[in-house]
């Protein structure tokens, strides 16, 4: 096994925002192709699509309805397989967002399952009676209310670890697992070249013990996915797994367990929640906590296993206006979390938009939300008394529509992502905030990711170098090394607005600038005086 993708970055592509060909306001396969030449410019060599199945869209795609036909919004099968040669013929290879949790209610095995416990499809779910004529457990689903759904014609409850319009299957049946292998093959016999696959650590689930994440089976369940499919090819393999630590990370990706390639962890991506609260109840956290996160995971990993690394997906917001500063500093913080991330150890994840610098959208009414997470979210607090400004603040700040306004390609009225209006509303400041312009200017946020990736290409130490963190406990510098035989690169970020001023050695020593985000051609690292946000990689002899 080649391991392809240790050296890659992935960009992820939210089909429904990134450009509309056919002016019905929605993204489409055709606008996708229409932005592979972009894509090949900015270097990235791999593409996650989130998903483009069949799907009625209660959660856009996270609800599949036909795993082997494609959504019409987003264009036919003719369309996926152009995509994927067009793609090739660029050296992109795609990655599908795969959801093996659940299925939508509008599935045809759920719509079977539901005509009644004779049913041959029955058993693809999860069906319990009452108990003393309520809800079996207590288990809450993700997106608010309980994880039970009562069905009137059965007299039983189905349970939905996400919202009612999807059902969980029941990974106990032997027949699903061989549907969904077969069904796993069909792509990769494709040329698809590996999948993401959505919420995996809740397959091994056992209900009846309230037991989600990290079931008993689920390794077991992994394992066997990979000797029926994607195991016979070299795929890239990526698991969203939120209940990971670094030990069951080992789990995963340790290559002789024969799983993954990588998981998404989140431990990094929490840290502004309040711990086992959820994600609407925000607190301030320090730049320390950040690193000792990142570390940690940077450490664990660092030999056996791999790390996937992101600041961005469809879930989260921007991270530009949730981390950074998106006004003043958009470009220097923007490039700063860039040349950070880009450095560490791992496959680097970039999100649609990221490479130009795209902030949260202003929402100022909950009619222009579309989520169902934020939906149901709105009800529940309004239920429970919050005043509406507060629940919009909220969600201006962590909904997940933030990363789903359509990508700026130029300063055009609906900025050149469709010509009549989009799905979702375009950000102002499009104006500014857009491809065409961010290839016209050459220190922009875009030529940083280019540069990152080529580096990454050019340069074995970003990819295999030791990573160690420096000063740890500095409130404001985010610091680490990267060591591969003999050569050693330093990072340093001022992760703030502040002017700040540091000694990270007591020897003179100056660095050679590979990357920063200020134009300095060297920095000497025992007397260093930083901008609000500036970043740089150097090199350095020792
Ligand atoms: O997300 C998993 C998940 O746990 C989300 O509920 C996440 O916690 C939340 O979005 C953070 O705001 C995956 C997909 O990425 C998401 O888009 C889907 O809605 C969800 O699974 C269900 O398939």
């Amino acid at each position: 096994m080649s391991n392809w993708w240790k050296k890659e970055v992935v960009y992820q592509i939210y089909p429904r925002s990134f450009q509309d060909t056919d002016s019905d306001g929605i993204g489409d396969l055709k606008g996708i192709i229409k932005r592979l030449d972009y894509l090949e410019n900015l270097g990235v060599g791999t593409i996650w699509l989130s998903p483009v199945y069949q799907s009625p869209n209660f959660d856009y795609g996270y609800d599949i309805s036909d795993y082997e036909a494609i959504n019409p919004e987003y264009g036919t099968m003719e369309d996926f397989d152009c995509l994927l040669q067009e793609a090739e013929n660029r050296n992109i290879k795609i990655i599908m967002d795969l959801v093996l949790n659940h299925t939508s209610d509008q599935h045809h095995w759920f719509l079977e399952a539901k005509k009644g416990k004779e049913n041959p499809y029955r058993d693809y779910y999860i069906w319990r009676d009452p108990v003393n004529g309520q809800e079996p457990t207590k288990q809450a689903g993700g997106f608010g209310g309980s994880a039970w759904e009562y069905d009137e014609a059965s007299g039983q409850y189905y349970f939905h670890l996400f919202s009612k319009h999807q059902p969980d299957l029941n990974w106990e049946n032997a027949s699903l697992r061989q549907e969904l292998y077969k069904m796993m093959n069909y792509w990769l016999s494709k040329g698809v070249k590996g999948f993401r696959l959505d919420v995996i650590d809740l397959i091994g689930k056992v209900p009846d013990k309230e037991i989600t994440v990290n079931g008993p089976n689920l390794h077991e369940y992994i394992q066997e996915m990979n000797r029926e499919t994607f195991g016979k090819s070299d795929a890239l393999t990526v698991g969203e797994a939120w209940s990971a630590s670094p030990q069951i990370a080992q789990l995963y990706t340790s290559p002789e367990r024969n799983e993954l390639s990588m998981v998404f962890s989140f431990e990094h991506m929490v840290l502004d929640e309040m711990p086992g609260t959820s994600k609407w109840n925000i607190r301030a956290f320090t730049l320390p906590e950040l690193k000792k996160a990142i570390s940690k995971w940077q450490t664990a990993l660092g030999e056996t296993g791999w790390n996937s690394l992101f600041w961005n997906n469809h879930d989260l917001p921007r991270i530009i206006s949730r981390w950074g500063n998106d006004t003043e500093y958009r470009v220097e913080s923007g490039k700063m979390f860039a040349i950070l991330l880009h450095l560490l150890k791992g496959t680097p994840f970039m999100y649609q938009g990221e490479e130009i610098g795209m902030t949260n959208y202003p929402f100022t009414d909950i009619s222009q939300l579309k989520d169902i997470e934020s939906k149901m979210m709105y009800n529940e607090y309004l239920e429970k008394n919050y005043p509406k400004e507060e629940i919009l603040r909220l969600l201006n700040k962590k909904g997940r529509d933030n990363a789903r306004t359509p990508v700026q390609w130029d300063d055009t009225e609906y900025a050149g992502f469709s010509d009549s209006e989009p799905w979702l509303p375009v950000h102002a400041d499009h104006k500014s905030v857009n491809v065409e312009a961010a290839l016209t200017e050459t220190d922009s946020i875009f030529y940083t990711y280019q540069k990152l990736i080529r580096l990454r290409k050019e340069n074995p130490i970003v990819v295999e170098g030791q990573f160690r963190l420096l000063l740890a406990d500095h409130p404001q510098i985010f610091a680490y090394e990267r060591i591969l035989e003999g050569e050693k690169w330093i990072v340093a970020a001022n992760f703030s607005e502040q002017h700040v001023s540091c000694r990270m050695m007591d020897d003179q020593v100056t660095g050679e600038t590979i990357i920063g985000n200020y134009p300095e051609d060297t920095y000497r690292l025992n007397d260093l005086e930083l901008r609000p946000y500036e970043t740089f990689a150097v090199k350095v002899s020792f």
